[in-house]
């Protein structure tokens, strides 16, 4: 048979398999916005039959708001490190227990007993990264910032209006107690006065808060600074190279994201087999090398492009990643005077 008819045989037996299997089963992804590649869905598709239907939101504490709303639509839901022990206590999750999936085992130490679910009977690991802050190097003045948080909180009066911040309490609060040189879980109302007065004073040189279309708002020259996460930093670069993404020198938080399988969800045995096909390496490599994030899969950096590999924002040295602070699970009372910080510094 020539090549052509093969080809065309192929793809009348794929309709026809997907076709099938894919009115047959689906699963709903409810994830951060632009965290997941369309073709890596389609290519769980081919491989399983399931068809993924992606929503998206913008910060833990939106989806934590829709699930406590009672959204049961979702099989798989992507909160950080925090988040997960936040929707365990609540009781928002399924137990699935992910080491009793076959690609477990390629789960790096120490993401495979993390301390915000240390049996990882609720979550399993999908990205990992850092957030600090990106600026344009051709435009701000003297070409350079300092490697501090001290440029992105109390920028030079020039910056004025040239900067955004991610509409994001935990990115903001725990970045802002670590240019303080506070306990990140502090329960002291004074230390959390601190970071309200810092935040207030930073508040009028903001263009906006906004966790949403970074990478486009960087590109376009609308603003010079942008509070970042590093995925969202790599992918500005490609686009704007006179980007350059900061890691503070006082630290910065480290956070990872999970995927976990809400209570009320239609379909458990779907989401499992998503989150099991997405620990094998050449999978979890494909997100990677569209979100510009690194994953804790052993093997992932095989099929990860050697310019995100090598990137000193997504891999850093470590000479850098001394300054990593992990988000840490705090206390009830610390997390009610971080919300109410940010409720305030809001309104
Ligand atoms: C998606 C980035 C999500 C990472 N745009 C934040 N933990």
């Amino acid at each position: 048979m020539s090549v052509p008819k093969l080809k065309t045989l192929a793809l009348a037996v794929g309709l026809l398999l997907s076709g099938a299997a894919g009115a047959a089963e689906s699963i709903n992804l409810y994830n951060w916005s632009d965290y997941i590649a369309p073709d890596l869905l389609k290519k769980f598709e081919k491989d399983t039959g399931i068809k993924v239907n992606l929503d998206v939101y913008d910060s833990n504490e939106s989806l934590l708001a829709k699930l406590k709303a009672g959204a049961t639509g979702y099989d798989i839901v992507v909160p950080s490190d925090y988040m997960i022990k936040i929707m365990i206590d609540e009781k928002l999750l399924t137990k699935f227990d992910a080491p009793k999936m076959a690609n477990f085992k390629n789960v790096m130490a120490p993401l495979d007993k993390p301390a915000f679910d240390p049996q990882r009977g609720y979550s399993a690991p999908y990205m990992w990264g850092v957030t600090g802050f990106s600026y344009d190097s051709a435009r701000v003045p003297g070409g350079k910032l300092e490697e501090s948080w001290k440029s992105f909180f109390e920028p030079p009066a020039a910056l004025k209006g040239q900067v955004v911040a991610l509409n994001d309490v935990n990115d903001m609060f725990v970045a802002a107690s670590l240019y303080l040189g506070i306990n990140q879980c502090t329960e002291d109302a004074k230390q959390g006065q601190k970071v309200l007065d810092l935040l207030t004073k930073q508040k009028p040189l903001l263009a906006m808060y906004n966790s949403d279309g970074t990478i486009e708002r960087m590109q376009a020259k609308e603003v010079m600074v942008h509070h970042q996460w590093n995925g969202a930093a790599y992918r500005t670069k490609e686009k704007l190279k006179t980007a350059v993404f900061v890691i503070p020198k006082e630290g910065i938080p480290f956070w990872n994201d999970n995927f976990a399988i809400p209570v009320g969800a239609k379909n458990p045995e779907g989401a499992k087999k998503f989150i099991n096909w997405m620990m094998a390496p050449e999978n979890i490599a494909e997100a990677s090398n569209f979100t510009g994030y690194n994953s804790a899969i052993k093997g992932a950096d095989k099929f990860m492009t050697a310019a995100l590999r090598e990137d000193p924002g997504v891999n850093p040295s470590d000479e850098m990643r001394k300054r990593f602070r992990p988000n840490q699970i705090c206390s009830a009372k610390a997390m009610e005077l971080r919300n109410k910080i940010w409720t305030r510094l809001k309104r």
